[in-house]
């Protein structure tokens, strides 16, 4: 197999790195043909496009004792996806992919009864939530295949922000997320500058099919470089159609919910405000050209329907290297979404002021986080540190409500998106391999790419006390141990 010959060659040339990395680009050259052997053409599967763009289904809430409840259940589901009456068996919250979309305000208290009803471990983790870090679906507290169990946690003031629910059990993050498991969360606040503007959620995922039409496991090349399937879906629909008035300003929330597409995503026909990050609103809108969304990551966009003449009127995602070792990168524009025009409307206001985010002060700990690769190590090939994930080290220990530096610095050949459970952080500069460029504005996020030989510095502080999870937001990366805990103490 070119796997194992890849690893020999990395073994027995490891004094090297030239040497390793020649040898990996003929091995990747033999890979490439072996996985694009093993994945059809889209459009051999027939997966049907051009559809309405499928509205989010939303998860039933009841309040009870001031808590609002709900349910949630993992579960095996045959979706009739392709022509000809098979179905292709996803694993989905709520027999719903993606899953049932939570939408709350400030203040709320949640209480989730969660079932695993997969043949494997599972946890739910809420992504980029300031909760409890025993409520936040740790890989430490997985939920046993045939069990149960509730997630409490309430939402504090000035959480507003745009999150998504989804496993996190070490080893199989990869496999339930692209079979499936994944939702939406989203905190409002109650006094939201942009309430007036209509709203568009938009799920981005990543779907991947053999060609008996079943979702096909991770090729060697996908487990090296994070899985791309051959379709990027939108609320589970391939390219689907969107509507947008002539002038009509909408509001759209987007998620990137690959495994390990970097997306840049543009709007080439219409004007496009970035009003949003992970953790919620910036300070003022900004004018953009394109949106750079890693995996994990998302964002608020002002989006007015202008239909520019002679450019596409649809979203694409543009042209982006990630570094990849195997596969091939995406060298071609992607449509992602149609959009068609709706009558001429007028352009709501869009107010200059979203609100005040005060930076985080002067930080009483500084930490070094070096993200390498070890192609040579197949046991150990994604390290933080050095170091391959192990769930009794705490890599770190911090302190509730002390700011924290972090330097996450790539040392490898790949882009790596950085991901921090239980809490939002401050990017406050970030060095292109030439020097340090302050971060231009003020914004709450809880993903950030680090492309190859980049570093960027950010801050964040933790609230509450409990293992935290940080990790490469590749999900196979993770999977295969890019990840560490910072143990936060009273
Ligand atoms: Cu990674």
């Amino acid at each position: 197999m070119q796997r194992r010959r890849l690893m020999q060659w990395g073994a027995a040339l490891a004094l090297s790195p030239w040497l390793v990395r020649s040898a990996q680009a003929s091995a990747a050259h033999a890979m490439q043909a072996d996985a694009a052997a093993d994945m059809p053409q889209a459009a051999a599967l027939g997966l049907p496009r051009g559809g309405e763009l499928p509205e989010l289904v939303s998860l039933p809430l009841e309040l009870k004792d001031g808590a609002l409840n709900g349910c949630l259940a993992a579960a095996p589901l045959n979706l009739p996806l392709l022509p000809g009456g098979k179905a292709t068996t996803f694993w989905a919250y709520n027999d719903s992919v993606p899953g049932p979309a939570i939408a709350l305000r400030e203040g709320d208290n949640l209480r989730i009864r969660f079932d695993n009803h997969l043949p494997q471990p599972t946890t739910v983790h809420w992504h980029g939530l300031p909760i409890p870090a025993d409520q936040d679906g740790n890989p430490h507290d997985a939920v046993a295949p045939g069990a149960s169990r509730e997630y409490r946690f309430d939402l504090p003031k000035g959480s507003a922000g745009t999150y998504w629910y989804h496993p996190h059990p070490h080893g199989h993050t990869a496999e339930q997320v692209y079979r499936g498991l994944a939702g939406v969360f989203v905190v409002r606040s109650l006094d939201d500058p942009l309430a007036h503007l209509p709203e568009r959620w938009l799920v981005l995922s990543d779907l991947k099919l053999d060609a008996q039409g079943q979702i096909a496991g991770n090729s060697d090349a996908d487990k090296m470089d994070g899985r791309e399937g051959q379709f990027v879906l939108v609320n589970g629909a391939w390219q689907p159609k969107l509507t947008l008035g002539v002038g009509e300003r909408q509001r759209w929330r987007i998620w990137n919910a690959t495994s390990a597409r970097v997306l840049k995503l543009a709007l080439p026909a219409h004007e496009v405000w970035l009003v949003g990050t992970d953790g919620g609103l910036i300070e003022k809108p900004r004018r953009i050209d394109y949106l750079l969304l890693p995996p994990g990551a998302r964002a608020e966009l002002a989006v007015t329907g202008r239909f520019a003449a002679g450019k596409p009127a649809g979203l694409l995602a543009l042209p982006y290297a990630r570094g990849k070792m195997m596969g091939p990168e995406q060298d071609a524009s992607l449509p992602i979404l149609d959009i068609a025009p709706s009558a001429a409307l007028k352009t709501a206001a869009l107010p200059a002021r979203l609100r005040k985010i005060a930076p985080l002060g002067k930080p009483a700990a500084r930490r070094l986080v070096v993200f390498s690769e070890d192609m040579a190590n197949p046991a150990a090939m994604f390290l933080i540190n050095g170091k391959t994930f192990d769930m009794d080290r705490m890599d770190f220990i911090g302190r509730v409500g002390a700011v924290e530096e972090w330097e996450i610095d790539n040392r490898a050949d790949m882009d790596h998106p950085f991901h921090l459970h239980g809490t939002q952080f401050q990017v406050t500069a970030r060095h292109d391999g030439k020097g340090w460029k302050q971060e231009p504005y003020l914004a709450w996020r809880d993903v950030v790419n680090v492309p190859p030989e980049q570093k960027v510095r950010l801050r964040f502080r933790q609230d509450l006390p409990g293992p935290r999870m940080f990790h490469c937001h590749i999900l196979e990366h993770e999977d295969a141990g890019m990840m560490g805990t910072l143990d936060v103490r009273a």
